[in-house]
């Protein structure tokens, strides 16, 4: 893929990016950029961080990172104003709590750039309806009640795209889900650059095979969803009480062995949850719970879950004792970032003819 060049403006945050050999000044190799974002809704869950959250943190040092709490896209659905106060630097917090590390990532909050809702703006003008009409996370999310749903909840892929955009990011770690959002993305880049020259850097997504979609508890067929019902997740703060219980009531088959079978989703899903917190392989994990029950299985899971869980939760305690802290890191990261958000809306208006 040949990277467009970057906005003129951009340019000056980050030099136009060539092929794989470019260097920086002290001849490292350049950095991609990583723009990634997940929404201040409910609580997070285990969905979130096998899916994204943990890849996150465990290439920080392979990208130029940035990670955003959009809360512009939260209130796409209808939000209480306090919770969803609460809610912002509640994921916030345990982002950091995960291993989100300010000095190696950039975090911040997306409504403290009003660069991302003025780009999402223009993008909106350029941006074909019938594109939108193939999103399907707005059938989904908007069910019977299409008519009702706000025109944000319709535009919202655009304001994904504003958001990866504004950062001439090459690389959007993602769930499964997102991949139509980020597709649309790199449309949207195609279109704008064919219309008023090269401006916006095509992004990619970047999807894991394992684990990109973990399913809910109660029922498999669905992915699990922070919208869902509390028995259909296990949220980074759950303690391990309510972990066993929600694991042991979590929907299985009536069949006996412990083996990872697409076609069983419930027992399939649960494994491969184990799989990827314990890192051990497919075949060494049916070989130590061959002959043994779900019961048995679904103790060692609840164990695994409860144990991975814990220190998160206890570095999140300990973010939360100090509230002026979590501030300071996030207008830190908002500061770190508005100057690369300025100069690409610069050189959109430039383009477009609004400069
Ligand atoms: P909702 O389900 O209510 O729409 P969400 O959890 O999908 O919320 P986000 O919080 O924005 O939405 O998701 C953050 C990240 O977590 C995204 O990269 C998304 O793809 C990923 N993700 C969400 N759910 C899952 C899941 N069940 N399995 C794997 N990854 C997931
Ligand atoms: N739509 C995404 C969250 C999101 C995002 C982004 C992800 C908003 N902006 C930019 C990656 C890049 C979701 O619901 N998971």
């Amino acid at each position: 893929m040949s990277a467009p060049t970057r906005a003129s403006g951009a340019a000056k945050a980050r030099a136009p990016k060539a092929a794989p050999a470019a260097k920086t000044k002290t001849g490292q190799p350049k950095r991609e950029r990583v723009f990634s974002g997940i929404q201040p809704t409910n609580t997070p869950h285990i969905g979130n961080y096998l899916g994204a959250i943990r890849h996150w943190v465990a290439e920080q040092d392979l990208y130029d990172n940035i990670f955003c709490v959009v809360d512009l896209h939260a209130i796409t659905l209808p939000q209480d104003p306090n919770e969803l106060r609460v809610a912002v630097r509640r994921l916030a917090a345990l982002l950091l709590a995960c291993g989100i590390d300010p000095n190696r990532s950039a975090l911040f909050v997306q409504s403290h750039l009003h660069e991302h809702a003025e780009l999402a703006w223009i993008l909106n003008c350029m941006t074909p309806t019938g594109w939108l009409n193939r999103m399907t996370q707005f059938k989904v999310k908007a069910g019977d009640a299409q008519e009702s749903a706000s025109a944000g909840l319709y535009t919202y892929p655009v304001l994904m795209a504003a958001d990866i955009l504004l950062y001439q990011t090459d690389v959007v770690p993602v769930g499964e889900d997102q991949r139509q959002h980020v597709e649309l993305a790199r449309d949207i880049v195609n279109s704008f650059n064919a219309r008023f020259g090269e401006t916006f850097v095509e992004p990619r997504a970047r999807i894991r095979e394992v684990g990109a979609r973990i399913m809910s508890l109660d029922d498999p067929e669905k992915k699990m969803s922070k919208s869902g019902a509390e028995a259909s997740y296990i949220a980074l703060l759950d303690r391990p009480e309510v972990i066993r219980k929600k694991i042991a009531r979590a929907t299985t088959d009536s069949q006996r062995t412990i083996v990872f079978d697409e076609n069983r989703p419930g027992i399939f899903n649960l494994l491969t949850i184990y799989q990827l917190l314990s890192g051990q392989t497919r075949a060494a994990i049916e070989a130590e719970f061959e002959g043994k029950g779900y019961k048995e299985f679904k103790a060692a899971l609840a164990d695994l879950l409860a144990a991975t869980l814990e220190p998160i939760q206890r570095r999140y305690d300990a973010i939360t004792s100090d509230p002026g802290e979590l501030d300071r890191i996030l207008a830190h990261g908002a500061e770190r970032v508005r100057p690369m958000a300025e100069q690409t809306l610069r050189a959109v208006k430039e383009r477009v003819g609004l400069l």
